[in-house]
């Protein structure tokens, strides 16, 4: 198949879950046309499959706002003109969901004959989160879905709250995360230890974009309250709105030598291999690839038992599952992790062999099947 994918560069989870998608279909064989801003962050390689088309948004000093969707629109129109394109997979409603419309929409006005690709677009989750802070924004997002031809969410949880609140034409089709295990498992190296300044303490790890929803805040609490218990260190591995502050309260509360603020990191195995759980206190996560990512490396995580997390951490086999803002539940849990090796070591393995059920491979022949059915109508 000729396959456009159209999505975020930056760091997050829709714009690592559409790389991989897109360096796992050109591995097996098809034609892949990345559409966005700036090449995606775990686009990496190169092979002769792959195709990547910047967007550049015209600036023009009357408009105050440069037009992306309408370049992304041109751009999609164009290379699916010229490449013969069977299938655009826009990752978020809004924009790419709607650009590709646009560019389907200019091709039949260019040429009445001009073959059409099938829409698909996949649901991450702040589609929804954005109409939830903008109801105006729902009819834009609404149509989005329905002019798609085919819908997919990452979750249960997110096609269920698509539905809830869309009452969508079309069924959704839940095609959860995934993660590559040849390249997500547990390989510590003795020397970072060493060149991160840690010893042999407990390592608690949050990877994230620090966005408000990740709840920053209650990770710095539940980790000093850790350090009045245990020896523990916490690194922090992103970047984001919550971070000044995060840092700020960190050395209010005394504990800056007992945390680190790694900023933005692409190789992030090698730290994943070094933690011994992972905090992801999020207020709601339509799935959470990155405690995903964490468990194929060994590292339960202390979750919320809120949107996609019950659907892949089992609590007390994978790590615990708490309600959104329970500090002292999260404290406890953790605490329990971390101070019964035994216990540890068991909720470790569970992970591993969890995770090897979101096998890249496995989720990429759920797309690959997708998109057939899109193309042949079946
Ligand atoms: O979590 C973020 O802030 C990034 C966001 C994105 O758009 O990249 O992630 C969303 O999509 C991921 C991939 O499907 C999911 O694993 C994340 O749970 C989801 N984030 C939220 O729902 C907050």
């Amino acid at each position: 198949m000729k396959i456009g994918i159209s999505c975020h560069h930056t760091y997050g989870g829709s714009g690592a879950i559409a790389a991989e998608l897109g360096k796992a279909l050109a591995g097996r064989g098809h034609i892949v046309h990345f559409f966005s801003q700036a090449a995606p962050f775990r686009l990496g390689t190169f092979s002769k499959n792959i195709f990547y088309h910047e967007v550049e948004a015209m600036h023009y000093p009357l408009f105050e706002c440069p037009f992306y969707s309408l370049a992304l629109a041109s751009k999609i129109a164009e290379v699916a003109f010229y490449e013969k394109l069977d299938v655009v997979h826009a990752h978020y409603a809004i924009p790419h969901a709607l650009s590709a419309m646009l560019a389907r929409q200019m091709l039949e006005d260019k040429c009445a004959e001009a073959r059409c690709f099938r829409l698909a677009t996949t649901l991450h989750g702040t589609d929804i989160t954005v109409v939830g802070a903008d109801s105006g924004m729902q009819d834009v997002v609404r149509l989005a879905i329905n002019k798609s031809d085919g819908v997919t969410a990452v979750s249960g949880y997110l096609r269920d709250e698509t539905n809830r609140m869309f009452s969508p034409k079309k069924e959704i089709t839940v095609i959860p995360n995934f993660v590559d295990t040849s390249v997500f498992f547990r390989s510590p190296d003795q020397d970072l230890r060493g060149h991160l300044g840690l010893g042999n303490e407990k390592i608690v790890i949050h990877i994230s974009n620090f966005r408000p929803v990740k709840c920053i805040g209650d990770i710095v609490r539940v980790f000093h309250a850790l350090t009045a218990r245990i020896d523990v260190t916490m690194l922090f591995v992103g970047d984001g709105p919550e971070r000044s502050a995060a840092e700020l309260r960190v050395r209010e509360l005394g504990i800056a030598d007992r945390v680190r603020f790694l900023g933005k990191i692409d190789e992030i195995v090698p730290l994943l291999s070094l933690a011994d759980i992972m905090l992801m206190p999020s207020n709601v996560e339509s799935f959470g690839l990155a405690a995903l990512e964490a468990m194929a490396c060994g590292v339960p995580v202390i979750a919320t038992d809120a949107g996609g997390f019950p659907e892949f951490v089992v609590p007390g086999l994978h790590g615990y599952l708490l309600p959104p803002g329970d500090i002292e539940g999260m404290t406890e849990k953790a605490l329990l992790l971390l101070s019964d090796e035994p216990h540890l070591k068991a909720c470790s393995e569970a992970c591993i062999l969890q995770a090897k059920r979101y096998e890249t491979a496995l989720l990429v022949e759920r797309y690959e099947a997708y998109y057939s059915g899109l193309i042949t109508g079946t």
